[in-house]
């Protein structure tokens, strides 16, 4: 079946991050660079001043740069020294990671409301399933901008085509603030032009070893001979190549994180009788399942299975799972599935260890759907003196500046 998946990625992410909170800085070239780079500092007017690029000595790198900086050359990893001959004026700040990550969850959730089958991607990018969602491609991408717009005051640029490659490569293609659909009959033709080099998957060294072969785009791929690419880099990669350069990409949206489980186990000190040790016992299971919803909080994750593990005095270990309708890291409704998991064991003898693991775990940005009322305060500037209105929060109040070129 023809399957629609969207890649989003927002724009400048952490320097727009940045913007939100000095919104005087829009329109300029604007780098942010480590966590330990000179914040701002206020005058006894109350006016911000700013550190600029050309005063910055050291051997860090440019973490993101704003489209205003990347018109002058300055663009991500690039060491600092050599930005700040590129664009001296440029104003540089430190990176706010707590800041990033908040935003991130924010977009993230706004998505999901709207789209659930999303694939975490990292801070500033994920995978969206929408091939079961009405309505057109275009629709759908301008009601997600507007989303994350309303949610964050950010924007983003999707692509949506048949697969994750493609996806991946058509986010960019309009950047920033954009939308790009590619069709499955125009694949080749859109494609064929782009640089190897731009594939997930091939770096540095490969797209070296494709230049060699004379293959610079996956136009050049999609022409050459199987032969020397097999010879180059063997089978399994030549192979991928050859799906790559013809578009072909069967992977799904993988919306589980992180398919594996968390658990918490107790040894006992003495074995316990079920019935005579029930206080104990049953005190102990609460604080398994306490722990087990905490670890889950702090990953950032939800179960959606919730299962326990027992060990009598015989050494015979039983275990019982249990799927709830939703996921969860709530530690009572992890308690209550764990006490129904353990009425269907018989406990006929005394009790050495007691487990419990909470598994089908999935990105709790993506899966929960959290209060979505609260983010002007949640979004942590308060420390600055940018007034709510500044903060961009209102649809179109942040655009980032148009592309070089
Ligand atoms: P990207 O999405 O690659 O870049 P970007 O969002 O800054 O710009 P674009 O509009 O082109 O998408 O990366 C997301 C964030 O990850 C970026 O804002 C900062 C961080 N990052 C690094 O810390 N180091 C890097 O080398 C890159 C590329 C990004
Ligand atoms: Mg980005
Ligand atoms: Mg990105």
């Amino acid at each position: 079946m023809d399957r629609r998946i969207a890649h989003l990625d927002m724009d400048a992410f952490f320097a727009s991050v940045e913007l939100l909170r000095y919104p005087e800085l829009r329109g300029q070239p604007v780098v942010v660079g480590g966590r330990h780079d000179w914040a701002p500092t206020i005058d006894a007017q109350g006016r911000r001043h700013f550190a600029r690029l050309r005063d910055y000595v050291g051997r860090g790198v440019v973490t993101t740069s704003t489209y205003e900086a990347r018109a002058l050359g300055v663009f991500s990893a690039m060491g600092m020294m050599k930005a700040a001959r590129l664009a001296p004026d440029a104003i540089l700040l430190p990176a706010d990671f707590d800041a990033y990550r908040h935003c991130s969850r924010l977009f993230k959730q706004a998505v999901a409301a709207i789209a659930p089958r999303i694939e975490d991607r990292g801070v500033d990018e994920i995978y969206i399933d929408l091939t079961d969602l009405p309505g057109d491609s275009l629709t759908l991408a301008q009601t997600i901008k507007q989303a994350v717009r309303d949610a964050t005051g950010l924007s983003c640029s999707i692509g949506i085509t048949p697969n994750k490659l493609l996806s991946k490569l058509a986010s960019e293609f309009d950047k920033p603030d954009g939308i790009s659909i590619i069709a499955a009959d125009e694949v080749l033709d859109r494609i064929a032009p782009i640089a190897v080099g731009k594939v997930n998957g091939i770096g540095p060294k490969a797209t070296a070893r494709l230049q060699g072969l004379g293959i610079a785009t996956l136009g050049d791929l999609r022409r050459a001979d199987d032969a020397p690419l097999q010879a180059q880099f063997g089978t399994t990669f030549a192979s991928w190549l050859h799906d790559v350069a013809r578009g072909i990409d069967d992977r799904p949206v993988v919306t589980e994180r992180n398919p594996k489980s968390t658990s918490r186990e107790t040894t006992f000190e003495r074995d316990l009788h079920p019935r005579l040790d029930r206080a104990e016992l049953s005190a102990v299971f609460t604080t398994l399942c306490e722990r087990v919803a905490a670890d889950l909080v702090r990953k950032r994750l939800a179960a959606r299975t919730i299962g326990i593990k027992l060990r009598f005095d015989d050494f015979r270990t039983v275990t019982r799972d249990l799927s709830l309708d939703a996921p969860t890291q709530d530690a009572r409704r992890i308690r209550r599935a764990a006490g129904e998991c353990l009425r269907r064991i018989a406990l006929s003898h005394r009790l050495r260890l007691l487990g419990v693991r909470a598994s089908a775990l999935s990105d709790v940005d993506a899966t929960l759907d959290t209060s979505g009322g609260r983010q002007l305060d949640l979004l942590g500037f308060g420390e600055t003196d940018a007034a709510p209105s500044a903060i961009g929060l209102s649809p179109g109040s942040a655009r980032s500046g148009p592309a070089p070129g």
